[in-house]
């Protein structure tokens, strides 16, 4: 007897209300310079200290796509006597921020597949950081949902959605769970440097969720066949966020620059961008398929001139924006879920039997794909 195939029944995404524009980082990135510069003037003229840069819209929309992106709390971002979130402190007894964050878009996945609380036997909190180290957030929202089984957090950076999509898949084919709950509550903006005109553009807040479970069990209205999944990782040093419980021990700042999100981008754009479109080829060959069978790319959004590039790697040609679709515009880099924005704002449309696929790739380096299909 054929086994049930392995379903995406649903995905919710949570689009947190407050945005900010190029041109308003900009402004306040630029404000920071002059400030630093001239309470700097005397080290900088004696050529002891390099003067700020400005930053600009121009160059951030070309050198990446990003023309505004999401803030969990904008408040602090755009201050130049702070230059970072003003995010206010919880008790123990109150609900976390990422857990809030992880509610908002568990609640709407779980009503696209229809599924209760008490279908649900598993969940993975799965994002670039977590706020804190334990109990995991993963079984904060689970008691929040009254959910049973269990739950755990895992942390894969910018392949974080995926992997954790991986072991779902795995969960419910070997049956350990009927039915696995995926959050990925992307709060990057804690670790952005936002006096650094390098980086201070570059990611954005959200949240994502993804119910996976078997056919047999689906009732959603849309669902999505897992045919495989894969995934790859390389260590590289280009891409760091070196934050961690060690630093109390280190007697180092926690707030030092190299203690926040790093990178070459440059490096990072050369080397990621072969491996990714190697990976997906050979995904695609596992299943004697290639590119020109794919109706849908859920790539990763971090920079829009990597996507057209691994596209046009794929495909021999330039990808439309219907083939592959770009969030990176308005949600800017989101750590894992940028994939998986575009795979919930970018489904409705296919046909059954259409393939798609959805793939990651960034910090490790870490790449994984999900070959899918509709039902
Ligand atoms: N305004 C004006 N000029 C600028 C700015 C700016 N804001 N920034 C840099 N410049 C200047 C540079 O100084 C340089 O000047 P010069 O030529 O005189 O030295 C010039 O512009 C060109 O700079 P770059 O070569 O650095 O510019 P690029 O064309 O390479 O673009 C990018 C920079 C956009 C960063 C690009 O390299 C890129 O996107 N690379 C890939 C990045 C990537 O994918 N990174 C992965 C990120 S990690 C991830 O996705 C998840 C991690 C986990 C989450 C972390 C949450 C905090």
């Amino acid at each position: 007897m054929m086994s049930s195939p392995i379903v995406i029944s649903g995905i919710g995404l949570w689009t947190p209300p407050e945005s900010i524009s190029n041109a308003e980082l900009v402004d306040s990135y630029n404000a920071y310079a002059d400030k630093y510069n001239t309470e700097h003037a005397a080290a900088i003229n004696a050529g002891e200290l390099a003067a700020k840069p400005y930053s600009s819209v121009e160059f951030i929309e070309k050198a990446s796509g990003i023309k505004s992106r999401f803030a969990y709390q904008k408040a602090g971002i755009l201050d130049v006597e702070r230059m970072r979130p003003l995010i206010a402190p919880r008790g123990d007894e109150q609900l976390s921020d990422q857990a809030e964050m992880a509610l908002n878009a568990a609640r709407p996945a779980m009503a696209a597949a229809n599924k209760k609380a008490g279908d649900i036997d598993a969940v993975i909190v799965s994002c670039a950081y977590t706020q804190r180290s334990y109990p995991a957030i993963a079984i904060e929202v689970q008691a929040q949902l009254g959910i049973d089984g269990f739950g755990f957090d895992m942390l894969v950076a910018c392949s974080a959605a995926t992997f954790g999509l991986h072991r779902a898949y795995e969960m419910v084919a070997a049956g350990t769970a009927r039915c696995v709950l995926v959050i990925n509550p992307e709060l990057t903006s804690p670790q952005v440097n936002y006096t650094d005109r390098d980086s201070h553009f570059i990611f954005g807040d959200v949240a994502t969720a993804t119910i996976v479970e078997k056919a047999d069990t689906c009732s959603a209205a849309t669902r999505f066949d897992v045919l495989s999944t894969r995934a790859l990782t390389a260590y590289s040093n280009n891409i760091r966020s070196n934050f961690g419980y060690v630093a109390h021990a280190n007697d180092t700042s926690p707030f030092a620059a190299d203690m926040l999100f790093h990178q070459e981008g440059r490096k990072v754009f050369k080397e990621v961008c072969p491996l990714a479109a190697a990976h997906i080829t050979q995904h695609l060959q596992s299943h004697d398929l290639t590119p020109k069978d794919i109706r849908r790319w859920w790539l990763h959004q971090a920079n829009i001139n990597m996507n057209h590039l691994i596209a046009k790697k794929l495909l021999g040609r330039d990808a439309s924006d219907d083939e592959a679709p770009i969030v990176l515009d308005r949600y800017a880099n989101t750590a894992s879920a940028g994939s998986l924005i575009a795979l919930s704002l970018h489904h409705d449309d296919l046909n059954s039997g259409d393939y798609g696929l959805l793939c990651s790739f960034g910090a490790g380096y870490s790449i994984g794909s999900l070959l899918l299909r509709r039902a």
